[in-house]
């Protein structure tokens, strides 16, 4: 049977559901990491904050206000990444009943509002008593993610049939164990390439228990299990042929090195370089490469914010020509540029939906015809002025309508794209950009200890998307001024 194409909002639990010492949880690398680097610019700036995620945006505790909401919205689906540390927040054995029951409740919500949930069981947050124990550098997790995946699919199986086992390895070993920016805040490319084989393995021994709980009927027989990855198609910055080179040793790293493991069950020549040039002492068992090769995702949940521009040349800082110095990477001849002629965030992220299309026949193509494809993750950030009655995020409209308009393309044009999910459903915590740096339809009074939530013009806007099935992405402001006008006439206390 035919399945709809599913419009979606993508959220996730460290930076949307607050309750980080209730419920029977503990600390995670993100509640150490947040405690220990709290850090709040000057108001207004585009900078990195570094907040407390201690309430956040309250999700916890307004989940049914949250699911009343979407329903409104008239939302199909809802990425949302539990929390390992709130259903294991001891040790890999010990299950807190209150934190498996929080997320049965929510899919129970989300299930009476015909919501489909869509689970990422990874992203980003271990818990830290596993850290503790040496985190994703330690083989042992693998055992320890396996006890985790097994429980969900016990106790949350039968409310969903898309599964995903982690959102961007890439962020997570890059940032968290090459430039430190993230937890566990390492710069040690051993620890790198261990934990990058770690997380491929417990995607792989997810597969093994999704495949068990599909026999035991805890899972139906039609339920895919995906990998999410955030790869930024390059643009090279002129058609030299060391620029479009450039590009191609770009993709090898930050495409297929992150999805040919568990797609194709093999690591590309550039990481076994980079393991080679860098003396690092790591090696990968034939048994291991195997059990990749038998347990592969099934499919793959995409994040595009943005193409990235790139160069083989060390240009000087010219700012006549870029919005900010190149930044070179650890790859021989391929650097990023940021060009003064295109379009950008505030916090400089560039807005061009222009490589979307390509970039997805470019999966499809390197990952299988047939694959299916979910956009997970697409969004704005900005600042967004809450000051006013009314929340007129046009240029986030803008931007989601261009890049709807370019997935529905893609699908037209055939690539197998299952669904769209925006980021994000609500303002949440931004690694970032804290809670200055807003994605969401709908806004969060972060001053206002109930955390009060407000549908802003995106919101309106993405309703009438949703109706029409994207058939209709065009709009006149005077008419979501009116849309949203009528939603706030009748916000009331259910809804706040
Ligand atoms: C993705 C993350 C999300 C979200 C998004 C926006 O990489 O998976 O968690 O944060 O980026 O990033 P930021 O909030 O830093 O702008």
């Amino acid at each position: 049977m035919k399945k709809e194409f599913i419009f979606s909002v993508s959220t996730n639990a460290f930076q949307i559901e607050g309750a980080r010492s209730l419920g029977g949880r503990t600390d995670s690398i993100w509640d150490e990491f947040t405690k220990r680097n709290f850090y709040i610019p000057a108001l207004g700036k585009a900078e990195r904050e570094i907040n407390s995620i201690e309430i956040a945006a309250d999700f916890y505790h307004k989940y049914k206000t949250d699911c009343r909401i979407m329903d409104k919205l008239g939302l199909k689906g809802f990425v949302y990444n539990m929390d390992w540390t709130r259903i294991f927040p001891k040790d890999e054995n010990y299950i807190n009943p209150e934190g498996i029951k929080f997320y049965i409740d929510l899919f129970e919500e989300l299930n009476k509002y015909g919501i489909k949930p869509i689970p990422i069981l990874f992203h980003w947050d271990t818990p830290l008593w596993a850290e503790i124990r040496g985190g994703f550098e330690n083989p042992e997790i693998i055992q320890w993610f396996k006890n985790y995946v097994e429980c969900c699919f016990k106790y949350l199986g039968k409310y969903t049939d898309i599964w995903f086992v982690n959102d961007e390895n890439s962020s997570f070993a890059q940032s968290g164990y090459i430039t430190g920016d993230f937890p566990p805040g390492k710069k040690d490319k051993t620890a790198f390439v261990k934990v990058l084989h770690n997380l491929n393995m417990s995607a792989a021994v997810t597969m093994e228990e999704f495949k068990k709980a599909k026999d035991k009927g805890l899972l139906s027989k039609e339920s895919i299990l995906g990998i999410d990855h955030d790869w930024s198609p390059p643009v090279p910055y002129t058609d030299s042929k060391e620029d479009i080179e450039a590009c191609e040793k770009y993709n090898e790293w930050w495409k297929d090195l992150y999805l040919d493991p568990n797609l194709k069950g093999e690591y590309p020549k550039v990481f076994l370089e980079f393991i080679k040039d860098n003396k690092i002492d790591v090696t990968f068992s034939k048994e291991d490469l195997q059990y990749l090769k038998n347990n592969k995702l099934d499919f793959i949940g995409w994040n595009y914010y943005r193409p990235i521009y790139v160069t083989a040349n060390d240009f000087e800082y010219d700012e006549t020509k870029f919005i900010s110095p190149l930044s070179k990477t650890h790859l021989k001849n391929v650097n990023f540029v940021q060009p003064i002629e295109k379009k950008y965030t505030k916090w400089k992220w560039p807005v061009d939906n222009t490589k979307l299309v390509e970039g997805a026949k470019r999966l499809s193509k390197d990952y299988g015809k047939n694959i299916p494809i979910m956009i997970i993750e697409n969004g704005f950030g900005d600042f967004d002025d809450k000051s006013k009655d009314l929340i007129l995020d046009w240029d986030r409209i803008e931007y989601l309508k261009d890049h709807i308009q370019e997935t529905l393309r893609a699908k037209e044009e055939g690539v197998n794209m299952i669904g769209y999910s925006l980021w994000t459903y609500c303002d949440i915590f931004s690694p970032s950009g804290g809670y200055r740096k807003d994605y969401g339809l709908v806004s969060v009074d972060f001053n206002s200890p109930i955390r009060e939530r407000k549908p802003k013009a995106s919101f309106a806007w993405y309703k009438k998307i949703i109706e029409n099935e994207g058939k209709e992405l065009e709009y006149s402001q005077s008419e979501i001024i009116s849309d949203l006008t009528g939603i706030l006439k009748d916000w009331d206390i259910f809804y706040k």
